[in-house]
């Protein structure tokens, strides 16, 4: 099996002139800013951006007019046809990356879960066997470490050497997880080879006494999940990990964050040790729902909820997590889409620690964020493409290729109506299962349009999914957001804003520039401005600090329908240093 190949699988037929794209009028938003003006994608690539641009005949055109136009969400985190606790995850890679796709993601990181019996690279080919037929967007893959020795500090040496693999997961807690010093050797070992180590922080040891004293006293149902792993046992671990991966002076990359004190113990550890790479990640599930679930009436309700850590009781927590968000002291967002049928959680009827853990995602987290975060004032569009998009791009070396609009990149692409109301059901996503735990939640704002790889795959609302359209993303090791210097993060992003700036020039970003402002020192960017917001822009990202906005009182309108819109837009100023733009702080 070749691991290296982006050759399309699409039938040739199915490639005529509708690989040929023009989207105008829309308002290009990327991490960094906001800009106006067209894009000209063909053979799945963003060829030209910028306006009046010369294109063939025969090229649909899509008009974004009010409609914003973002990368596609990447999802670092889904479970699609995983074997986990007695069942087998009931989204297959099919289901789950259509259901992706439905809800603007356009790429999905599954992790590869050995079984007990498996080597690291037989499994790594089973997943390869099942994935790759079934995706119909592209994928990468992480690999779970769920035993250590030198059998599998070898084989991951060879995943990263041939196989496309630069992250590995291992875990804290469930009955495989590693202990204190093989975390160290597994962090030493991914540290050598340029591969991030991911980790599930829980105290296994002090779940499983919980869950012994709980289940003794006759707590049998749902709720008795979060009280053996409770808030506390979530943060000493993640604490734990910290101070492990400092003493080895490893990156490390923290897998669901679900609490408040989980989140506050992260931070701290990096505002004490500034030098280390601590990046964090929570979900849609955190941000969308809570724990108070664990308590309803119905135990399916309740088992259906259940995931590790769990979701918090304490009903503040999505608002403090999506502001840790906003304010870069969490880094991403992912689904660990991880679905079961009432049937799979029955298996924990009469003991909750046999529920299979495990909730949806993978189709609602863009739909979860943008209401909770844009919509609620909490972040501005820009940090939303951040957080669903170009962070896990940069983090596991996708950049640029994906997690940005640029010449040269993927033509992954959402068309977002903000004037879009939906309103998440069972019903009508497209998951495997009958069963949403973001039922019910009105959320304004919807991709209209999903473009994938060039294809258009949500078209005006209706979903075009292509089974086996999808590639295997090979990941490389020592990616510059993670291992390399400030000089190395600059020269890729040298490269991206190059392109942009030959395309997109001043005139064409709308700026005024009668004083007339070095494009190469100052970018001045329109931006929508917010509702009610609390938290400005990314904190942390130098280019981000001059021009920070007041978002409070200012109105959020970005339909082009007004005339006076532009005039109400607020500006940014983007200081760009001689050479092109500099990371800053993390990234
Ligand atoms: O721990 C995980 O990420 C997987 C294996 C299970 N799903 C979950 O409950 N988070
Ligand atoms: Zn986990
Ligand atoms: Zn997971």
């Amino acid at each position: 099996m070749t691991t290296t190949s982006h050759v399309k699988k699409v039938p040739i037929h199915l490639q005529s002139a509708q690989n040929r794209l023009l989207i105008k009028n829309g308002r290009i938003v990327n991490e960094d800013g906001i800009a106006e003006g067209d894009i000209y994608i063909e053979e799945g690539v963003i060829k030209q951006l910028g306006r009046n641009l010369i294109i063939p005949g025969g090229t649909r055109v899509i008009d974004a007019r009010g409609k914003l136009i973002m990368p596609g969400g990447i999802d670092p985190h889904t479970h699609f046809e995983m074997e986990f606790m007695g069942s087998v995850t009931a989204d297959d890679f099919y289901q789950g990356t259509k259901a992706a796709i439905a809800g603007g993601t356009t790429t999905i990181i599954d992790f590869v879960m050995p079984r007990s019996d498996e080597t690291l690279l037989e499994a790594y080919m089973r997943y390869r066997e099942k994935a790759d037929p079934k995706v119909c967007c592209d994928y990468a893959l992480h690999v779970c470490v769920t035993s250590w020795g030198e059998r599998q500090k070898n084989e991951i040496k060879e995943l990263t050497a041939k196989h496309g693999i630069n992250s590995y997961k291992l875990f804290m807690a469930y009955n495989f997880a590693l202990r204190d010093s093989e975390i160290y050797q597994l962090m030493d070992t991914c540290k050598s080879i340029g591969a991030l180590t991911m980790v599930h922080a829980e105290n296994g040891d002090v779940i499983t006494e919980n869950t012994k004293k709980l289940l003794a006293k006759g707590v049998t149902g749902p709720h008795g999940h979060e009280l053996s792993r409770n808030e506390e046992v979530e943060a000493e671990a993640v604490n734990r990990a910290c101070v492990i991966a400092k003493q080895v002076e490893s990156p490390l990359y923290v897998v669901h964050v679900m609490s408040q004190s989980a989140a506050q113990a992260l931070n701290q550890f990096k505002i004490n040790n500034s030098e280390l790479k601590i990046i964090g990640e929570t979900l849609a599930a955190a941000l969308g729902t809570d724990g108070s679930h664990y308590y309803h009436a119905d135990w399916y309700h309740a088992a259906r909820h259940i995931l590790s850590p769990p979701l918090r009781p304490n009903k503040e927590t999505p608002n403090i997590l999506m502001h840790y968000l906003a304010e870069d002291k969490l880094h991403l967002t992912g689904s660990d889409n991880c679905t079961f049928t009432a049937e799979q959680k029955a298996a924990g009827k009469n003991d909750f620690s046999k529920i299979p853990n495990g909730v949806n995602g993978v189709e609602d987290r863009l739909y979860v964020v943008w209401e909770k975060g844009v919509v609620n004032g909490i972040m501005d569009p820009s940090r939303f493409v951040a957080i669903t998009s170009t962070n896990a791009a940069k983090l596991f070396n996708l950049y640029p290729q994906k997690g940005c609009i640029a010449v040269g990149s993927d033509a992954d692409i959402i068309v977002w109506d903000p004037n879009q109301t939906k309103t998440i059901s069972a019903k009508t996503h497209h998951h495997a299962i009958d069963f949403n735990i973001f039922e019910g939640l009105v959320c304004h704002g919807a991709p209209e349009y999903v473009i994938v790889n060039g294809r258009v795959c949500v078209d005006e609302g209706e979903l075009k999914a292509v089974q086996g359209y999808g590639r295997f993303l090979p990941t490389l090791p020592f990616a510059p957001y993670v291992y390399g210097t400030d000089d190395d993060i600059a020269a890729v992003e040298k490269k991206r804003l190059h392109s942009y700036e030959n395309e997109l020039t001043l005139d064409h970003l709308n700026i005024n520039n009668g004083n007339g402002p070095n494009a190469q020192e100052e970018v001045i960017y329109n931006m929508p401005t917010l509702p009610n917001s609390s938290v400005s822009t990314p904190i942390g990202k130098a280019p981000r600090q001059e021009g920070q906005r007041n978002l409070q009182s200012s109105s959020f309108s970005i339909s082009s329908e007004d005339p006076d819109a532009d005039d109400r837009r607020s500006c940014i100023r983007v200081k760009n240093p001689p050479g092109g733009k500099s990371s800053g702080g993390f990234w």
